[in-house]
């Protein structure tokens, strides 16, 4: 439905890389409301936690470390199939996959330096919101654009 919701957080060499502003004006553009977005230092604990499917990778580690190397802005994206889009907008997890036009695509050339995260389903999504924000960060607005985005 038009209620679903993402995660999605610009990674600090996004920020480092002043990617920040882009990134938000795709999925505004794109037709999403945003309805959470805060800028911070994450901790390796959280990270860890925020990845812990991936805690048996070889990567693991070096991720949490340049997860946690500066400010990452986290955001949550509200919208109809907001999860798959999201992904389509990224781009493949390797940037040398992603198509021109994707973000990964447009803006990074290796996979340990891919500048956005987003959620891979609608469970982590949910996981990943309510890990990364507080229940009353999560605004719902009435956004006066919605008639002419949704029929
Ligand atoms: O969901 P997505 O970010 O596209 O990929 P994941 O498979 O969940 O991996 C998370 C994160 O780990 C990826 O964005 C970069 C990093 N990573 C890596 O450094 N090296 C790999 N071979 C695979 C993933
Ligand atoms: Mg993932």
């Amino acid at each position: 439905g038009s209620n679903e919701r993402t995660f999605i957080s610009v990674k600090p060499d996004g920020v480092q890389r002043r990617l920040v502003g882009e990134i938000v004006h795709r999925f505004e553009r794109k037709g999403f409301k945003l309805v959470g977005m805060k800028l911070l230092q994450a901790s390796a604990e959280q990270l860890r936690e925020h990845y812990r499917d991936l805690s048996e990778k070889p990567f693991y580690s070096s991720l949490v470390k340049y997860m946690s190397s500066g400010p990452i802005v986290v955001m949550a994206w509200q919208g109809h199939d907001v999860v798959k889009s999201a992904r389509k907008m990224l781009g493949e997890t390797n940037p040398a996959d992603s198509l021109p036009g994707t973000i990964r695509g447009d803006f990074c050339v290796e996979v340990s330096r891919n500048v956005v995260h987003g959620s891979d389903s609608v469970e982590s999504a949910q996981r990943e919101i309510s890990l990364w924000f507080e229940h009353h960060e999560l605004l719902c607005w009435e956004e006066c654009s919605q008639p002419w985005i949704y029929a």
